[in-house]
């Protein structure tokens, strides 16, 4: 990478100047005119604070609840029913982590898909695969049944299945290439993975921040309402379970940092529609 691209990276929050542009911080001031003021300098107006109360009480951003430590987190209970994560982080040890990224990066058919919106197609930010019984269709993709499973994926399915006592017949993986690469905003709420469905999401690779928002009520705005983020690290299990794709949407967003690769793998069962 650019010495000067690398320097600018690593400023927090935004881009930082260019070192070429010069700082007018130690230039002399132009000295403003009291005339254009309209006031004398040595005559300074008197200037009274009064309080009042705002008209509408502003609205509060919630806080965002950050996720690290092993545990079950119900993070919303409403009539639909309870939202809850459980998350392992250290549910793959390093050294067998390491062996699976290397075989899931090489090993794996990654290919770069397109989504459809509004008929439009767009590269997605990402590449992806799809193993299943069935073939699974979201965004205006269409992954097609591909029941020829990899055997690593298999071996990593048995041992979900055993650990969570579910069946899971598919699964979807991901590989962002680099901090850029991302998904946005959404729900895995397709009929075809039925009413609250339970998903086992397993990340080898660098980390990446795991973000939630929850879906606001009638006359809220997404702005407002309560956000979880999860910075899912290499060997992590996060399960994703009850109302969570009913009452909340997920994304990795795009990074300003730079990142090593990721793979993420999302195991569900899948019904035929
Ligand atoms: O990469 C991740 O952790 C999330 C992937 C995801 O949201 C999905 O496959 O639906």
């Amino acid at each position: 990478m650019n010495p000067e691209r690398k320097r600018r990276n690593r400023v927090q929050g935004g881009w930082a100047a260019p070192t070429n542009v010069k700082s007018d911080r130690n230039k002399p001031k132009a000295s403003v005119s009291p005339a254009w003021t309209g006031k004398t300098v040595d005559q300074p107006t008197e200037r009274k604070f009064v309080f009042e109360e705002p008209e509408e009480e502003l609205k509060k951003k919630p806080t965002e609840t950050v996720i690290i430590k092993p545990g079950v987190y119900d993070i919303s209970t409403e009539p639909s029913g309870v939202s809850r994560l459980r998350y392992f982080p250290e549910f793959i040890g390093p050294q067998e982590a390491d062996e699976l990224y290397k075989r899931l990066f090489h090993d794996l058919p990654w290919r770069q898909q397109s989504d459809v919106k509004n008929g439009v197609s767009y590269l997605q930010p990402r590449l992806t695969t799809w193993y299943g019984d069935l073939a699974y269709s979201y965004s205006g993709v269409t992954h097609p049944a591909s029941v020829e499973w990899d055997p690593t994926l298999l071996m990593l399915r048995g041992r979900l299945d055993s650990v969570l006592g579910l069946q899971f017949n598919s699964v979807l993986t991901n590989l962002y290439r680099d901090g850029h690469e991302h998904v946005a905003w959404h729900s895995d709420d397709e009929r075809s993975l039925g009413p609250q469905p339970t998903i086992a999401s397993l990340s080898f690779g660098d980390s990446r921040n795991f973000e939630l928002r929850k879906k606001p009520e009638s006359g809220q705005d997404y702005e407002h309402s309560e956000h979880v983020m999860i910075p899912l690290t290499h060997g992590s299990l996060l399960i994703m379970e009850g109302c969570v794709q009913e009452d909340w949407q997920h994304r990795i967003p795009r990074e300003y940092h730079d990142r090593d690769p990721r793979i993420n793998l999302t195991f569900r069962v899948i019904f035929p529609e």
